[in-house]
């Protein structure tokens, strides 16, 4: 079973926080999700119980640990912004799904060949493609 480290929005903002678990449930039936708790509806956007340390040390083990990363980047996130940068340093595979109706993705995704980018126009055309990268 492949290893994924799935990206989404937390302090950028939780509007599309069911999107991500939709998609997570989704994943979690073939794969290894090892961020699942990016699509909980509970979570404490400044703590839960743990330091930014930790969280920071913990996501960075995990995304070194992952065969590839995959990042829903509708909801502009610094921290994803950040991931996808170090998961392109470390020649992990990353795909990036975003919502044309709704964003114009940052020209630093865009602009750089590395990235795999995904516009979708509606939720359904995300699962086959996720498919093709997992399966
Ligand atoms: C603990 C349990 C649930 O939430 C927490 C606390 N926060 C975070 N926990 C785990 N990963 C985090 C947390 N905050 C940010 N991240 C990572 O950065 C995730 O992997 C997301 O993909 C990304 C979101 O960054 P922001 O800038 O939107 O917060």
């Amino acid at each position: 079973m492949k290893k994924i480290y799935f990206a989404g929005s937390i302090r950028g903002g939780r509007i599309d926080a069911e999107l991500y678990a939709r998609l997570i449930g989704y994943m979690q039936k073939t794969s290894v999700v090892l961020t699942e708790h990016i699509g909980s509806p509970h979570l404490n956007l400044l703590e839960q119980g743990k330091r930014d340390i930790e969280i920071y040390d913990q996501d960075m083990a995990w995304l070194r640990e992952s065969d590839v990363l995959i990042a829903e980047c509708t909801c502009p996130s610094l921290g994803v912004g950040y991931e996808l940068a170090y998961a392109e340093k470390i020649g992990k595979p990353c795909h990036i799904f975003y919502d044309r109706t709704k964003t114009n993705l940052s020209a630093m995704l865009t602009g750089n060949p590395y990235f795999i980018i995904h516009p979708y126009t509606a939720e359904e055309e995300i699962y086959p493609i996720i498919d093709s990268i997992i399966l």
